[in-house]
């Protein structure tokens, strides 16, 4: 019996390890509201919309600030991520084209030339 309870947590214990990269603690994607684990791309002219993610999206063509309307591909602004891990975010759908990174807990403004050219990111361990 000890034996089984001392394997059973070292195969727990092993599974975490093994396992993908999670958020700390992940909020609700796409809600509008941008939550610890997630990054959040607001809208470059209205701060007041976000686009917030917990999982990579590798196109946000289709995609829409919550409770808007409006698309995200071509009104993308800053980042925020409220992330324990790095974001990368790109200028190409299929994470193509120019790459930008937002460290842990921390935000980024675009230059004018990148400004509303978010096209798809994904969380990483590192830039
Ligand atoms: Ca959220």
């Amino acid at each position: 019996m000890r034996l089984m309870t001392a394997l059973t947590i070292l195969a727990a214990g092993g599974a975490a390890f093994l396992g993908p990269l999670a958020p700390l603690a992940a909020g609700t994607e796409r809600n509008g509201v941008l939550e610890s684990g997630e990054a959040g791309f607001r809208h470059w002219s209205d701060p007041s919309l976000v686009f917030d993610l917990a999982a990579a999206d590798a196109d946000f063509s289709d995609d829409i600030f919550p409770g808007s309307g409006i698309p995200v591909a071509g009104n993308t602004g800053g980042i925020r991520n409220a992330d324990i891990r790095w974001w990368r975010a790109y200028t190409g759908r299929g994470f193509t084209g120019a790459a930008l990174c937002v460290t842990p807990n921390s935000s980024w403004a675009p230059p004018p030339g990148l400004r509303r050219n978010i096209l798809a990111a994904h969380p990483a361990s590192t830039c």
